[in-house]
């Protein structure tokens, strides 16, 4: 497995083929990333998770938020979410990351990881409603956490650690041949905060105009 590597730059490709995984450590600094944190665990609206997984319905301890340019269903592990409009706050951190990757979002899903216990199994971003070879845009606030991309054919493993204030960008193929996942780290006490800023295929999700 390929570990951290001290040499490496913003502009080094963590995935050896088949993709692209840009890392950068420190888009906002640590202060400034833990009075984000705080503003998001009171501004935003957490729920638990959802997943029909064998015809059973699992929910998480792991909270989420799914925010949105319009009222976009978005539905992964086959259930439906309907977003919210973009907070002030969202509003402003979508535009950070927008002038630091070159990329327009028009979509946010938040995690909320109460400490190392929870945890994120291996999934790749390549729902039908995401726009293909698109950009994931992946900011860390708070406790810093394992990442690990698994190779859909080779089984080949990269991991890094995200920092708080980190962006991690995902594109090219990334999607199409790996999988990635957040393990558990049981001696992480503290939260972590994840914003992945998405482009959504707007022909391909649903658009509520009017407040349901
Ligand atoms: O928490 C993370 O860093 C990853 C989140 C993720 O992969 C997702 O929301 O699809
Ligand atoms: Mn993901």
């Amino acid at each position: 497995m390929r570990q951290l590597d001290l040499f490496r730059t913003i502009e080094s490709n963590w995935l050896p083929y088949d993709g692209e995984v840009y890392y950068a450590p420190a888009v906002i600094d640590k202060q400034q990333a833990k009075a984000f944190f705080v503003r998001l665990l009171k501004g935003v609206a957490w729920k638990p998770d959802e997943a029909i997984i064998y015809g059973k319905r699992l929910v998480t301890s792991r909270l989420t938020a799914w925010y949105a340019d319009n009222y976009y269903t978005y539905t992964y592990s086959r259930v439906p979410r309907r977003a919210l409009l973009w907070t002030g706050l969202l509003r402003e951190l979508k535009q950070q990351i927008e002038e630091e990757t070159g990329q327009v979002f028009n979509a946010c899903l938040l995690n909320l990881y109460h400490h190392g216990n929870e945890s994120l199994g291996w999934h790749s971003d390549d729902e039908d409603s995401l726009r293909r070879g698109g950009m994931v845009a992946s900011l860390s606030l708070g406790a810093e956490r394992k990442f690990v991309f698994k190779h859909k054919h080779s089984g080949e493993k990269v991991a890094l650690l995200l920092e708080s204030g980190s962006l991690l960008r995902m594109q090219g193929d990334t999607q199409l041949n790996w999988l990635h996942s957040l393990p558990k780290m049981t001696r992480v006490s503290e939260a972590r905060i994840n914003l992945t800023f998405r482009q959504m295929r707007i022909d391909a999700v649903n658009k509520y105009f009017r407040k349901p």
